[in-house]
């Protein structure tokens, strides 16, 4: 996965290495040049992560207070391809 920047950023994109849907979306960020934290999953069945997504999946996205992927509250998305159609709006 690409280097992210460096600095603390409202974005998080909770992912590993390994993870296509993953890839794709920090490849997408950093295609538009917008900054964000990469969270590496080591267990997406830990509770920490399953408080960040209850399905136990990457990619989970974070704006600020927003949960772009997993846990709705602003928005309900559901996948990659969503997150990828909210990036570009
Ligand atoms: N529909 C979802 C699928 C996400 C998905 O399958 N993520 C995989 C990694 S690429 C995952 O989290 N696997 C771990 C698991 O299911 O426990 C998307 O497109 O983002």
């Amino acid at each position: 996965m690409a280097e992210p920047a460096a600095a603390a950023s409202t974005r998080k994109l909770y992912g590993y290495e390994l993870s296509s849907n993953s890839v794709r979306i920090a490849a997408l960020l950093n295609e538009k040049g917008l900054d964000y934290e990469l969270v590496v999953v080591d267990d997406t069945k830990s509770p920490e992560f399953l408080a960040i997504n209850p399905l136990g999946q990457v990619p989970a996205f974070q704006d600020g207070d927003d949960i772009l992927f997993g846990t709705p509250k602003k928005f309900n998305l559901s996948d990659s391809p969503e997150l990828i159609v909210s990036i570009l709006g």
